[in-house]
């Protein structure tokens, strides 16, 4: 009987839901409902949850709303491991004490909070009410506290000494806050110490589902961003991200931001050395590392040809092949919607006019990008336009001299130019360049 989960990652009780249906492994169809865009107010939507509010599941023809009631329910309809929900009286008591205190308590006060303090500015345009969010801070604080003194005094968990579906809701509520600017962990010792063991049990599933929460704190720091518009757009794509089985969106984990805050590979770590953006890298490795001078000429001029095509490539090939890719064909496969043909098109514009640049301007009398040698801007080049056949583009056709000169990098590069590109080759000869409804089997 198949599972559709109606959810958005913007949403604490459907990240819960979504955190317990990915720890165990339930295969579930997912259908995002994007909040900001008033998705949720649908009629199609209001057929399967009447109150129009996510989450919501279908499980074969019944429909079902609540967060608490939906994860009692795939408690017992799943086959998962008991101490989600335990079936012994007590136990299965003490963990409905939590769930039934939190709904006035934690998920009110904090809901008061984020909404006026982060989501009505943003929704509004209008600054928050700053008397209204200290009233709501404080009542924040003081059920944090509780939570810290009472719930948490004793047990390692909300629910007794075993992890549950209360750890879930209570966490995804909790965690929310850092949007808003309020780390709930700040002074709270045990509160603390439940967050982080939690994450370290529950990952990587437990970031999966928070890469929104910590985007957007860390890149907004608390402060509403000033239009709905873009904080709708970065919910459609993580939510989508999150929910994908194999494509966990890991440049989002905290682990890698601390290698790179930017979220971007590709990073290199020499000893203690880390470096990111893939040509200052490359420059680096010609400095560092033993390696033949015509990949970056020591002789002045040779080297500016090579940096001339290196600072002309980011707003030209980088960007042009490396949007077309995207609005082709990844954003349709990670959002499971089909590209905007207008979009698709304008890009496609702008990309063949640098492709025919590339073949009548910079290898109009040369046999590479930079001279009569290879060198890091061959690399950089092949690589940009080689991305462009996973999305059904072949950039050799009607350029026989950029088609030659990329035989040329290959051959000088095999065996490494094919094993790089096994990933392309793969992905284009399977789907012709239509983005696959999901990405998980890619
Ligand atoms: N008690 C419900 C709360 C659901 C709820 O409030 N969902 C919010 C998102 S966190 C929603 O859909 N809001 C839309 C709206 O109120 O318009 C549950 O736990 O499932």
């Amino acid at each position: 009987m198949s599972l559709k989960f109606y959810f958005d990652i913007f949403s604490q009780p459907s990240r819960a839901v979504l955190l317990f249906l990915k720890l165990n492994k339930i295969p579930f169809e997912p259908k995002k409902i994007n909040l900001l865009r008033g998705e949720h107010y649908s009629e199609e939507y209001a057929t399967i949850n009447p109150f129009q509010k996510v989450p919501a599941v279908v499980h074969g023809n019944f429909a079902l709303s609540e967060s608490v009631a939906i994860l009692r329910y795939l408690c017992r309809e799943f086959e998962v491991a008991d101490h989600w929900y335990p079936k012994d009286s007590k136990a299965q008591a003490r963990v409905d004490e939590y769930l039934e205190w939190q709904h006035i308590e934690i998920r009110a006060n904090l809901v008061n909070y984020f909404r006026t303090k982060f989501l009505l500015p943003v929704v509004t345009g209008r600054p928050a009410d700053v008397k209204k969010v200290a009233q709501y801070e404080k009542k924040v604080t003081d059920v944090l506290n509780i939570l810290e003194d009472t719930w948490l005094s004793e047990r390692k968990y909300l629910g007794g000494d075993k992890v549950s579906i209360a750890d879930l809701l209570g966490a995804c509520e909790l965690e929310h806050l850092k949007m808003a600017g309020y780390n709930p962990q700040d002074n709270r010792p045990k509160v603390s110490a439940w967050l982080n063991k939690l994450k370290e049990e529950l990952n990587p599933h437990y970031e999966e589902v928070h890469v929104l929460v910590n985007h957007i704190a860390e890149k907004h720091k608390g402060v509403p961003p000033s239009s709905p518009d873009k904080l709708s757009s970065i919910c459609d794509l993580l939510t989508a991200i999150s929910a994908t089985p194999n494509f966990v969106g890991e440049q989002f984990s905290e682990e890698f931001a601390k290698l790179n805050p930017m979220k971007k590979v590709p990073v290199i770590k020499d000893g203690e050395f880390t470096l990111t953006e893939s040509v200052g890298i490359l420059r680096y490795l010609c400095r560092e590392k033993n390696v033949p001078d015509h990949w970056y000429p020591a002789d002045s001029k040779k080297q500016a040809r090579v940096d001339e095509y290196l600072e002309w490539q980011h707003t030209n090939t980088r960007s042009n092949c490396a949007l077309y890719f995207l609005n082709k064909f990844m954003l349709p496969g990670i959002k499971g919607t089909p590209p905007n043909p207008e979009t698709v098109a304008r890009r496609e514009r702008k990309m063949v006019e640098t492709l025919n640049e590339v073949e009548e301007i910079w290898l109009n009398n040369k046999s590479y990008l930079a001279g009569d040698k290879i060198s890091i801007a061959d690399l950089l080049g092949a690589c940009e336009i080689e991305q462009t056949r996973m999305a059904g583009y072949n950039p050799c056709e009607g350029r026989p001299k950029l088609a030659a000169w990329l035989e040329r990098v290959r051959h000088d590069t095999l065996p490494h130019y094919d094993s790089v590109h096994a990933i392309v080759r793969k992905v284009t000869e399977k789907y012709g360049g239509v983005a696959p409804a999901s990405f998980s089997k890619l």
